[in-house]
Protein backbone atom coordinates (compact mmCIF):
# COMPACT_ATOMS: atom_id res chain seq x y z
CA UNK A 1 0.00 0.00 0.00
CA UNK A 2 1.45 3.39 -0.71
CA UNK A 3 1.43 5.34 1.79
CA UNK A 4 2.67 9.03 -0.12
CA UNK A 5 0.47 10.73 -1.07
CA UNK A 6 1.33 14.34 -0.64
CA UNK A 7 4.67 16.29 -2.02
CA UNK A 8 5.26 18.88 0.99
CA UNK A 9 4.60 17.60 4.34
CA UNK A 10 5.31 19.98 7.21
CA UNK A 11 6.18 18.95 10.63
CA UNK A 12 6.13 21.38 14.00
CA UNK A 13 7.55 19.90 16.97
CA UNK A 14 10.18 18.73 14.97
CA UNK A 15 12.93 18.97 18.05
CA UNK A 16 10.98 17.42 20.36
CA UNK A 17 10.68 13.74 21.87
CA UNK A 18 7.98 12.53 19.00
CA UNK A 19 9.48 14.93 16.60
CA UNK A 20 12.63 12.65 16.93
CA UNK A 21 10.89 9.86 16.57
CA UNK A 22 8.70 10.93 13.63
CA UNK A 23 11.26 12.69 11.50
CA UNK A 24 12.38 9.06 9.58
CA UNK A 25 9.89 7.80 9.75
CA UNK A 26 7.32 10.52 8.10
CA UNK A 27 9.77 10.76 4.95
CA UNK A 28 8.10 7.73 3.47
CA UNK A 29 4.73 10.04 3.34
CA UNK A 30 5.94 12.38 1.02
CA UNK A 31 9.08 13.78 -1.33
CA UNK A 32 9.44 16.31 0.71
CA UNK A 33 9.42 16.70 4.49
CA UNK A 34 10.16 20.69 6.20
CA UNK A 35 10.56 20.66 9.26
CA UNK A 36 10.14 23.24 12.06
CA UNK A 37 10.41 24.09 15.28
CA UNK A 38 11.16 27.52 17.79
CA UNK A 39 14.78 26.17 18.14
CA UNK A 40 17.50 25.43 16.17
CA UNK A 41 18.35 21.65 15.99
CA UNK A 42 21.03 20.77 13.47
CA UNK A 43 20.76 21.17 9.23
CA UNK A 44 18.47 19.57 7.00
CA UNK A 45 19.28 16.44 5.35
CA UNK A 46 18.49 15.19 1.38
CA UNK A 47 14.64 15.36 0.83
CA UNK A 48 14.59 18.09 4.47
CA UNK A 49 13.88 21.78 4.64
CA UNK A 50 14.28 23.65 7.87
CA UNK A 51 11.81 26.32 8.63
CA UNK A 52 12.19 28.45 12.06
CA UNK A 53 9.65 29.86 13.33
CA UNK A 54 7.33 30.72 16.79
CA UNK A 55 3.67 29.51 16.83
CA UNK A 56 2.97 32.43 18.30
CA UNK A 57 5.06 34.55 15.18
CA UNK A 58 2.08 35.05 12.93
CA UNK A 59 4.36 35.79 10.13
CA UNK A 60 6.99 33.21 10.51
CA UNK A 61 3.90 30.75 11.11
CA UNK A 62 2.63 31.96 7.62
CA UNK A 63 6.12 31.32 6.10
CA UNK A 64 6.34 28.03 7.75
CA UNK A 65 3.04 26.47 6.09
CA UNK A 66 3.09 28.33 2.27
CA UNK A 67 4.29 25.74 0.17
CA UNK A 68 3.10 22.20 1.93
CA UNK A 69 0.56 19.97 1.00
CA UNK A 70 -0.26 18.56 4.68
CA UNK A 71 0.14 19.63 8.38
CA UNK A 72 1.86 17.01 11.17
CA UNK A 73 0.95 19.80 14.12
CA UNK A 74 3.15 18.34 17.21
CA UNK A 75 4.63 21.76 18.04
CA UNK A 76 4.23 23.41 21.20
CA UNK A 77 4.21 23.41 25.05
CA UNK A 78 3.66 19.59 25.74
CA UNK A 79 3.04 20.02 29.56
CA UNK A 80 1.07 21.67 32.38
CA UNK A 81 2.33 24.87 33.62
CA UNK A 82 1.61 28.90 34.00
CA UNK A 83 -0.96 29.98 31.44
CA UNK A 84 0.92 32.18 29.45
CA UNK A 85 3.15 30.42 27.42
CA UNK A 86 0.36 27.59 27.02
CA UNK A 87 -1.20 30.46 25.63
CA UNK A 88 1.07 31.42 23.07
CA UNK A 89 2.31 28.22 21.86
CA UNK A 90 -1.67 26.12 21.79
CA UNK A 91 -3.77 28.64 21.73
CA UNK A 92 -2.36 31.70 19.54
CA UNK A 93 -0.02 29.52 17.76
CA UNK A 94 -3.21 26.83 16.54
CA UNK A 95 -5.07 30.11 15.23
CA UNK A 96 -1.74 31.36 13.51
CA UNK A 97 -1.37 27.53 12.28
CA UNK A 98 -4.84 27.21 10.93
CA UNK A 99 -5.26 31.09 10.13
CA UNK A 100 -2.23 30.16 7.72
CA UNK A 101 -3.42 27.15 6.42
CA UNK A 102 -6.47 28.65 4.97
CA UNK A 103 -4.53 31.20 3.51
CA UNK A 104 -2.21 28.49 1.62
CA UNK A 105 -5.40 26.42 0.84
CA UNK A 106 -3.84 23.35 3.09
CA UNK A 107 -6.59 20.76 2.91
CA UNK A 108 -5.55 18.50 5.80
CA UNK A 109 -3.85 18.86 9.41
CA UNK A 110 -2.86 15.93 12.12
CA UNK A 111 -3.06 17.81 15.46
CA UNK A 112 -1.60 16.57 18.44
CA UNK A 113 -3.95 16.78 20.92
CA UNK A 114 -4.00 15.05 24.01
CA UNK A 115 -5.49 12.52 26.79
CA UNK A 116 -5.52 15.98 29.19
CA UNK A 117 -8.56 16.87 26.88
CA UNK A 118 -10.47 14.06 28.83
CA UNK A 119 -7.65 13.80 32.10
CA UNK A 120 -10.85 14.21 34.95
CA UNK A 121 -12.59 11.41 33.78
CA UNK A 122 -11.95 8.16 36.56
CA UNK A 123 -9.85 5.38 35.44
CA UNK A 124 -12.72 3.25 36.10
CA UNK A 125 -14.66 4.99 33.02
CA UNK A 126 -14.64 4.02 29.10
CA UNK A 127 -14.67 6.86 27.16
CA UNK A 128 -15.28 7.83 23.71
CA UNK A 129 -15.04 10.89 21.24
CA UNK A 130 -18.29 11.99 22.26
CA UNK A 131 -17.68 12.78 25.55
CA UNK A 132 -17.92 16.21 26.92
CA UNK A 133 -14.29 17.59 26.92
CA UNK A 134 -13.22 17.19 31.18
CA UNK A 135 -9.45 18.91 30.57
CA UNK A 136 -7.47 18.37 33.63
CA UNK A 137 -4.90 21.61 33.59
CA UNK A 138 -4.54 24.55 31.92
CA UNK A 139 -2.25 22.65 29.30
CA UNK A 140 -5.77 20.10 28.60
CA UNK A 141 -7.61 23.30 27.73
CA UNK A 142 -5.77 24.54 25.32
CA UNK A 143 -5.92 21.22 23.58
CA UNK A 144 -9.45 21.25 23.87
CA UNK A 145 -9.31 24.96 22.22
CA UNK A 146 -7.46 23.02 19.62
CA UNK A 147 -9.59 20.73 19.21
CA UNK A 148 -12.44 23.36 18.63
CA UNK A 149 -10.50 25.80 16.69
CA UNK A 150 -9.96 22.68 14.15
CA UNK A 151 -13.35 22.01 14.17
CA UNK A 152 -14.49 25.28 13.36
CA UNK A 153 -11.86 25.46 10.39
CA UNK A 154 -13.30 22.84 9.08
CA UNK A 155 -17.15 23.54 9.59
CA UNK A 156 -16.58 26.71 8.02
CA UNK A 157 -13.31 26.46 5.27
CA UNK A 158 -13.08 22.85 5.05
CA UNK A 159 -10.31 22.19 5.93
CA UNK A 160 -9.77 18.60 7.49
CA UNK A 161 -8.64 17.36 10.66
CA UNK A 162 -7.63 14.53 12.76
CA UNK A 163 -7.00 15.41 16.37
CA UNK A 164 -5.49 12.74 18.11
CA UNK A 165 -5.44 12.37 21.85
CA UNK A 166 -1.96 10.85 22.30
CA UNK A 167 -1.79 8.86 25.12
CA UNK A 168 1.57 8.51 26.57
CA UNK A 169 3.81 7.95 23.29
CA UNK A 170 7.43 6.79 24.83
CA UNK A 171 9.89 3.99 23.80
CA UNK A 172 8.31 2.24 27.03
CA UNK A 173 5.31 2.76 29.32
CA UNK A 174 7.72 4.18 32.55
CA UNK A 175 4.63 3.59 35.20
CA UNK A 176 1.49 1.39 35.80
CA UNK A 177 -0.75 4.39 34.58
CA UNK A 178 0.96 3.99 31.12
CA UNK A 179 0.54 0.04 30.66
CA UNK A 180 -3.49 1.61 29.97
CA UNK A 181 -2.11 5.05 28.14
CA UNK A 182 0.69 3.74 25.89
CA UNK A 183 0.88 4.02 22.28
CA UNK A 184 4.30 3.00 20.56
CA UNK A 185 6.27 5.20 17.98
CA UNK A 186 5.42 3.02 14.90
CA UNK A 187 1.26 2.82 16.03
CA UNK A 188 1.56 6.35 16.08
CA UNK A 189 3.19 6.51 12.89
CA UNK A 190 0.77 4.11 11.80
CA UNK A 191 -1.89 6.21 13.22
CA UNK A 192 -0.79 9.50 11.20
CA UNK A 193 -0.41 7.70 8.13
CA UNK A 194 -3.79 6.38 8.72
CA UNK A 195 -4.91 10.19 8.89
CA UNK A 196 -2.95 11.33 6.11
CA UNK A 197 -4.16 8.98 3.59
CA UNK A 198 -7.55 8.11 4.51
CA UNK A 199 -9.60 9.24 1.48
CA UNK A 200 -12.33 11.10 3.58
CA UNK A 201 -11.04 11.91 7.13
CA UNK A 202 -13.59 15.37 8.41
CA UNK A 203 -12.82 15.83 11.26
CA UNK A 204 -12.10 13.08 13.45
CA UNK A 205 -11.38 12.86 17.32
CA UNK A 206 -9.06 9.34 17.79
CA UNK A 207 -7.54 8.47 21.04
CA UNK A 208 -4.17 7.50 20.17
CA UNK A 209 -3.31 4.20 22.21
CA UNK A 210 -1.10 0.70 21.60
CA UNK A 211 -3.79 -1.97 21.82
CA UNK A 212 -3.34 -2.47 25.06
CA UNK A 213 -4.96 -4.98 27.63
CA UNK A 214 -6.25 -2.08 29.70
CA UNK A 215 -8.02 0.89 28.28
CA UNK A 216 -10.14 3.60 28.98
CA UNK A 217 -10.69 4.95 25.39
CA UNK A 218 -12.98 3.96 22.61
CA UNK A 219 -12.45 4.61 19.22
CA UNK A 220 -15.23 2.59 17.56
CA UNK A 221 -16.06 6.18 16.01
CA UNK A 222 -12.84 6.84 14.27
CA UNK A 223 -13.06 3.48 12.23
CA UNK A 224 -12.74 5.31 8.78
CA UNK A 225 -9.82 6.34 9.47
CA UNK A 226 -8.62 2.79 9.16
CA UNK A 227 -6.36 2.59 11.99
CA UNK A 228 -5.53 -0.92 13.48
CA UNK A 229 -2.15 -0.82 16.17
CA UNK A 230 0.26 -3.28 16.16
CA UNK A 231 1.50 -2.89 19.38
CA UNK A 232 0.73 -3.69 22.80
CA UNK A 233 1.83 -2.41 26.37
CA UNK A 234 1.09 -5.86 27.36
CA UNK A 235 4.82 -7.12 27.10
CA UNK A 236 6.46 -4.62 29.29
CA UNK A 237 3.77 -5.38 32.32
CA UNK A 238 5.89 -7.51 34.57
CA UNK A 239 8.84 -5.41 34.12
CA UNK A 240 6.27 -2.34 35.23
CA UNK A 241 5.04 -3.94 37.98
CA UNK A 242 8.30 -5.26 39.31
CA UNK A 243 9.61 -2.14 39.25
CA UNK A 244 6.69 0.41 40.78
CA UNK A 245 4.72 -0.30 44.21
CA UNK A 246 0.71 -0.17 44.22
CA UNK A 247 -0.42 3.13 44.09
CA UNK A 248 -2.73 4.84 46.51
CA UNK A 249 -5.81 4.32 45.74
CA UNK A 250 -7.24 7.55 47.78
CA UNK A 251 -4.81 9.83 45.60
CA UNK A 252 -6.30 11.76 42.62
CA UNK A 253 -3.15 10.55 40.54
CA UNK A 254 -4.05 6.66 40.91
CA UNK A 255 -8.11 7.81 40.40
CA UNK A 256 -8.30 9.80 37.55
CA UNK A 257 -6.76 9.10 33.89
CA UNK A 258 -4.79 12.19 33.75
CA UNK A 259 -2.45 10.96 36.16
CA UNK A 260 -0.14 13.87 37.45
CA UNK A 261 -1.30 15.90 35.27
CA UNK A 262 -4.79 16.08 37.55
CA UNK A 263 -2.35 18.21 40.70
CA UNK A 264 0.38 20.04 38.52
CA UNK A 265 0.73 23.00 37.62
CA UNK A 266 1.45 26.47 39.26
CA UNK A 267 -1.33 26.23 42.02
CA UNK A 268 0.30 24.19 44.59
CA UNK A 269 -1.49 21.57 46.82
P1 LIG B 1 8.11 18.03 23.34
O1 LIG B 1 7.93 19.04 24.40
O2 LIG B 1 9.25 17.10 23.42
O3 LIG B 1 8.14 18.75 21.91
C1 LIG B 1 7.39 19.89 21.62
C2 LIG B 1 8.20 20.77 20.69
O4 LIG B 1 7.42 21.95 20.44
C3 LIG B 1 9.55 21.21 21.27
O5 LIG B 1 10.61 20.86 20.41
C4 LIG B 1 9.41 22.71 21.43
O6 LIG B 1 10.61 23.43 21.15
C5 LIG B 1 8.32 23.03 20.42
N1 LIG B 1 7.64 24.28 20.80
C6 LIG B 1 7.22 24.67 22.02
N2 LIG B 1 6.74 25.92 21.98
C7 LIG B 1 6.85 26.32 20.70
C8 LIG B 1 6.54 27.53 20.03
N3 LIG B 1 6.01 28.59 20.67
N4 LIG B 1 6.79 27.61 18.70
C9 LIG B 1 7.32 26.56 18.03
N5 LIG B 1 7.65 25.40 18.60
C10 LIG B 1 7.41 25.28 19.94
O7 LIG B 1 6.74 17.19 23.27
P2 LIG B 1 6.48 15.79 22.57
O8 LIG B 1 6.44 14.74 23.62
O9 LIG B 1 7.35 15.61 21.40
O10 LIG B 1 4.97 15.97 22.08
C11 LIG B 1 4.68 16.46 20.78
C12 LIG B 1 3.22 16.91 20.75
O11 LIG B 1 2.38 15.83 21.14
C13 LIG B 1 2.93 18.06 21.72
O12 LIG B 1 2.01 18.93 21.11
C14 LIG B 1 2.30 17.37 22.92
O13 LIG B 1 1.41 18.23 23.59
C15 LIG B 1 1.59 16.20 22.25
N6 LIG B 1 1.44 15.06 23.12
C16 LIG B 1 2.52 14.27 23.43
C17 LIG B 1 2.37 13.17 24.24
C18 LIG B 1 3.49 12.22 24.52
O14 LIG B 1 3.26 11.21 25.19
N7 LIG B 1 4.72 12.46 24.07
C19 LIG B 1 1.06 12.84 24.85
C20 LIG B 1 -0.01 13.75 24.47
C21 LIG B 1 0.19 14.80 23.63
C1 LIG C 1 0.91 14.52 27.50
O1 LIG C 1 0.06 15.21 26.97
C2 LIG C 1 2.33 14.96 27.58
O2 LIG C 1 2.70 15.72 26.45
C3 LIG C 1 3.32 13.84 27.75
O3 LIG C 1 4.56 14.39 28.18
C4 LIG C 1 2.84 12.76 28.73
O4 LIG C 1 2.95 13.20 30.02
C5 LIG C 1 1.42 12.32 28.40
O5 LIG C 1 0.54 13.39 28.15
C6 LIG C 1 0.79 11.41 29.45
O6 LIG C 1 -0.36 11.65 29.82
O7 LIG C 1 1.43 10.44 29.85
Amino acid sequence: MTIKVHQKLLLTGAAGGLGQALRERLKANCDVLRLSDLKAFGDAAPGEEVVLADLADAAAVDAMVQGVDAIVHMGGVSVEGPFHPIMQANILGVYNLYESARKHCVKRVVFASSNHVTGFYRQSETINASHPARPDGFYGVSKAFGEDMSRFYFDRFGIETACIRIGSSFPEPRDRRMLATWLSYDDLHRLITACLTTPVLGHSIIFGMSNNAVTWWDNSQARHVGFVAQDSSDVFRDAVYARTTQPDLDDPVAQFQGGGFVKAGPFGF
